[in-house]
């Protein structure tokens, strides 16, 4: 039986990417895109789209209905900066989003689900470096409380309904094809477009911050991998660490200088980001993920600053 998959939230910066690469895989008629806004070209025009607004029950439940998907992604989520400017909504739309698509889980025996966490998780009293799978977690950010508390919800789901759940911990995600909005991580996206654009950058965060970051190839292999994987291989069903490449602002604009020798950095005096940076880890011991179903990165920073650049070269071009 061929698989029908919705994925919800397919805009933004992982859905635009995980869309076209699940289209590639199981046929674009098989792969459904919903969004709360219009999508972009590229979207609508290679499969079917559905528009929906998660917190809408009804909606959601007549999407369920028509469609009978075998397999959920549930991308839609305020992230951590913009969910401190509007915290009661960030905890609505991430908590209420999660449970509404986990009942229809339920409900219409959905055979996987996939839900994304992030390094958001850990907090000041999380160790820093080589930040293991279990340890204290203190998140002091909304959007990092959310995706704790929906780790837990999503190990209780598994627990109490058998719903074949699967979670990974995000770095900071970098690609090109999809911009991200409202993150700490940001920066390292958007120093590329403008690197390339107006040859300098102003980093809000400081040049020595060092956070776990990832290149969208990996991170769209490593969700279609642990989805793959047979359901006994998954030994976690709160959420994957996932360790990514660590760097500092400084050390990834000392990369771009090698391809942009002209290339000028600067460091804002204070952003209300660097916060939320300071209290997140600065590398992350993935070694469950290794093990337990086979997780390999293949981008080191010099290969993603390479791709990103020969690609958004061509865009801008
Ligand atoms: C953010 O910066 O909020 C996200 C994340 C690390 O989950 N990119």
């Amino acid at each position: 039986m061929s698989e029908k998959i919705l994925v919800i939230g397919a805009n933004g910066q992982i859905g635009t990417e995980l869309v076209t690469a699940l289209r590639g895989i199981n046929g674009a008629e098989n792969v459904i895109a919903c969004d709360i806004n219009d999508p972009a070209y590229a979207i609508r025009n290679s499969g079917p789209f559905e528009l929906a607004n998660v917190l809408d029950k009804d909606n959601l439940h007549h999407i369920f209905e028509k469609h009978r998907p075998t397999q959920v992604y549930l991308l839609a989520a305020i992230l951590s900066a913009l969910g401190e400017q509007k915290p009661k909504m960030a905890w609505d739309l991430n908590m209420t989003g999660l449970l509404n698509v986990m009942d229809f889980a339920v409900e219409f025996k959905v055979s996987k689900v996939f839900w994304p966490s992030s390094i958001a998780v850990f907090g000041p009293h999380s160790p820093q470096h080589n930040t293991p799978q279990y340890c204290v977690m203190d998140p002091n950010t909304v959007y990092g409380f959310s995706k704790l508390a929906g780790e837990r919800w999503c190990e209780y789901y598994f627990n109490k309904y058998g719903v074949d759940v699967r979670s990974l911990r995000y770095p900071g995600l970098i690609g090109w094809r999809a911009n991200p909005g409202g993150g700490t991580t940001d920066y390292a996206v958007h120093i590329f477009h403008e690197a390339i654009k107006k040859g300098q950058y102003q980093s809000f965060l400081s040049a020595q911050t060092a956070l776990p970051m990832m290149y969208m190839d990996d991170a769209i292999r490593a969700t279609i991998e642990l989805m793959a994987a047979p359901a006994e291989k998954i030994k976690i069903r709160s959420s994957y660490n996932l360790a990514g490449i660590s760097f500092t602002p400084e050390m990834l604009a000392n990369e771009i200088t090698k391809h942009l020798p002209g290339f000028k950095m600067s460091y804002a005096e204070s952003d209300p980001r660097q916060a939320i940076a300071d209290s997140w880890p600065k590398s992350i011991d993935d070694s469950d993920a290794q093990r337990d179903w086979g997780w390999k990165m293949e981008y080191d920073l010099a290969g993603m600053t390479e791709d990103m650049l020969v690609n958004l070269k061509k865009l801008y071009s």
